[in-house]
């Protein structure tokens, strides 16, 4: 078996005005539980440092720049404790923050970090932008700013290979296992680097963050290079009618069970149609005592099953055993991607 330990750290409210050392206390806290669980690979949700501001119009400046991380986040004085603990605790992590690039855009980004090595091994920034540029008229509703404070990011959806995961006496070496066939993208220690052909059995993961789970195209991006486990943080609104497109008088419960289940729907189809391991972790509650985001942190089976779930609202630690070898049946039947899919018949998938 090549079975990998994996968490999703859900985080309930942050609100806008929690100190920083507040929040990173409870992402420390968020480790020790997952390192008394003996988890290998910990998932913290998108943008986990602060309150999901793009909820809000900002237009100082100084004010909006806060917001972001500046400089290596793994190193960064407002988010080092995290890499360090994680590397201490032998717990490699995902972490989801709004990233300040050194030549001065931003972005909607996430790390994996690799505790052995104590480094950054893949970054992933953000495609699929949700909501507006200008917000709504109405002063109630509930705004969805990315479009204008993010770019779009520019490192696609490349898969890549963590070593060290494997334990003694799991098959990291062995031949024909799911992830053989592809995974051309990066290579282990270089973040978004190529593979040079060196195809060996460490486990196979792909990023993406939120919005991005309710588009097929980067699950089959990733899947079409092997993937057997996609990791995605989340901040997802309960009841935000204008956002989705619903009537103002639309039931709230129903529209928060509405969007629990869409999460799901998402995580499990796209999962199973890719056959690989799914695990995502939401940044929940009630924000600012005023914004209620959905929980729902899972993680999902190669058959669509979920195999772990949160059950509360707040700060909390899912975990699952992922045993890698089940990606292999659907990757080698149902969704055995060379011998099925059409592509002749695709291409307007790919025009504007
Ligand atoms: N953070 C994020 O991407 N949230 C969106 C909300 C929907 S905006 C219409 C999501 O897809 O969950």
């Amino acid at each position: 078996a090549r079975t990998v330990r994996v968490a999703a750290l859900q985080m309930g409210t942050t609100n806008i005005w929690d100190e920083r050392p507040h929040t990173l206390e409870r992402m420390l806290r968020l480790l020790q539980l997952a390192a008394e669980e003996k988890v290998q690979v910990a998932l913290f949700p998108e943008i986990a440092f602060t309150t999901f501001f793009p909820r809000y119009y900002i237009t100082d400046e100084a004010r909006l720049a806060a917001f972001f991380e500046h400089g290596d986040v793994a190193t960064a004085p407002d988010t080092r404790a995290v890499f360090d603990r994680a590397r201490d605790l032998g717990i490699d992590i995902c972490v989801g923050f709004a990233e300040a690039a050194p030549e001065g855009d931003r972005f909607n980004s996430c790390v994996y970090y690799h505790a052995a090595s104590g480094q950054v091994l893949a970054k992933y920034r953000k495609i699929h932008l949700p909501g507006d540029v200008e917000p709504f008229p109405d002063p109630d509703a509930v705004n969805q700013l990315e479009k204008r404070y993010f770019k779009p990011g520019d490192l696609g959806f490349e898969a890549f290979r963590v070593p060290d995961l494997l334990r003694e006496g799991d098959d990291a070496t062995a031949a024909g296992h799911a992830g053989d066939q592809a995974c051309d993208s990066q290579a282990s220690g270089t973040p978004n680097g190529a593979v040079q052909g060196n195809v060996t059995g460490d486990p196979i993961f792909g990023m993406m963050i939120c919005n991005d789970r309710r588009w097929s195209e980067p699950w089959r991006v990733l899947g079409l290079q092997g993937v057997e486990i996609v990791l995605c943080g989340y901040n997802t609104a309960g009841f935000a009618p204008h956002l989705w497109g619903a009537s103002k008088d639309a039931d709230p419960e129903e529209a928060n069970r509405l969007s629990l289940f869409q999460h799901k729907l998402c995580m499990q189809a796209h999962g199973y149609t890719n056959a690989t391991f799914s695990v995502s972790a939401a940044r929940c509650g009630l924000d600012d005592g005023k914004y209620i985001m959905i929980a729902g942190s899972c993680i999902t089976d190669p058959e669509g099953r979920i195999i772990a779930e949160s059950k509360t609202m707040g700060d909390e630690v899912i975990v699952a055993d992922c045993d890698l070898d089940m990606c292999r049946p659907g990757r080698t039947r149902t969704f055995d991607f060379g011998r099925h899919r059409r592509v002749e018949h695709y291409g307007r998938i790919v025009q504007q």
